[in-house]
């Protein structure tokens, strides 16, 4: 940021000076003051463009040797490689026209940069290349919207025959809640005014309501099972969060007043992710990077080495522990997952 700043200012400074030499350029008597372009100025404005044409193609490539590694890595979800062929469709197709479109902009402005007595060659009125200027992008984008929208509706279809484990997730400023529906794998009902802090119901829980009384809530981590397919159902107490899942490709935004659902097949399991290639890179530099600021990990009491775990992170900037607004996710096997469920109390339970 300080850096930013400093170049803004330079920058500022910069355009002070010339702006100040041009007037005293004008205040002289007897010198060319004339505003209008010669040849000259239009040829060296010609190059320019031709110059700042490499400054975006040095860029474009630069960022993607530097950051290109940040991206996501291993889908771990069903759905994950249809939604990371649509990006990578997408940023081919956006990747290839703007390479041709900004080399031809630059291009014909330096061919037909002013010259005296030039003229440069232009169409009125053309039936023909209107007609291929307009059918090209119209066939290109209805196809990458259909097929967007066929990935989506795929991607958003829950049908009765998956038998999805129904997980609630809970917003509020500034944690996560899942509430799992239990044996009877349906959620009882539930609302904010029904929340009683005194008796342990953090989530408002209808306590007449039998379907509620096998949920169990988990207010630390969320565990489901590799291969099954989990229903999530989110809610918001206070202001509009949004439920993002990133390894698992998933984002629903959690709604005051409302219910959202997103559902998705895990199909790595926490310990198989922590093999992954690229997670291992990736958590080679964090744990470099922390390694080389110890002290201050030490000071705001964390580990210095971490070890992978999927994440539930807020995704809408709702307020000022925003950023910290995030829940560890395990994904292992259905026994595993069993096991860990049978050592959880139930709401039924834990109002005794
Ligand atoms: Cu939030």
């Amino acid at each position: 940021m300080t850096a930013l700043l400093t170049i803004i200012v330079l920058v500022l400074v910069a355009i002070a000076i010339w702006q100040m030499t041009k007037i005293f350029e004008l205040s002289q008597p007897n010198t060319d003051n004339s505003q209008i372009a010669s040849d000259k100025d239009n040829k060296l404005n010609g190059y320019l463009m031709f110059g700042f044409l490499a400054f975006i193609y040095v860029l474009t490539i630069y960022s993607l040797w530097k950051w290109g590694g940040v991206v996501l890595g291993t889908p771990a979800s069903e759905h994950g490689k249809d939604y990371d062929n649509l990006m990578l469709i997408s940023l081919v197709l956006i990747f290839i026209v703007q390479f041709i479109t900004q080399a031809l902009l630059h291009y014909f402005a330096y061919k037909y940069r002013g010259e005296k007595g030039k003229k440069a060659l232009f169409f009125a009125d053309n039936d023909k290349l209107e007609f291929i200027w307009t059918i090209i992008p119209v066939i290109v984008l209805a196809a990458l919207i259909l097929y967007g929208l066929y990935t989506w509706t795929t991607v958003m279809d829950v049908s009765e025959d998956d038998d999805p484990i129904v997980i609630e997730l809970y917003a509020q400023q500034f944690n996560w809640k899942a509430r799992y529906a239990g044996q009877d794998n349906v959620l009882g009902d539930a609302n904010v005014r029904l929340i009683d802090m005194d008796k342990a119901n953090i989530l408002g829980l209808d306590e007449s309501d039998p379907n509620g009384q096998d949920d169990i809530i988990s207010t630390t981590e969320i565990h489901i099972p590799v291969g099954r397919k989990v229903l999530f159902k989110m809610r918001s107490q206070d202001v509009l969060h949004s439920a993002y899942m990133p390894h698992f490709r998933a984002q629903m935004n959690c709604v005051p007043g409302m219910i959202t659902q997103f559902a998705f097949t895990p199909t790595v399991t926490t310990e198989e992710m922590r093999q992954d290639p690229g997670i291992v890179e990736k958590y080679k530099n964090i744990n470099k990077l922390r390694a080389e600021n110890a002290q201050e990990v030490l000071d705001r009491g964390q580990e210095v080495n971490v070890e992978f775990d999927y994440i539930l992170l807020c995704n809408k900037i709702c307020g000022k522990s925003h950023y910290n607004m995030q829940m560890k996710i395990v994904v292992e096997t259905e026994e595993e997952y069993k096991e860990w469920l049978s050592q959880q109390k139930t709401f039924g339970e834990s109002l005794q």
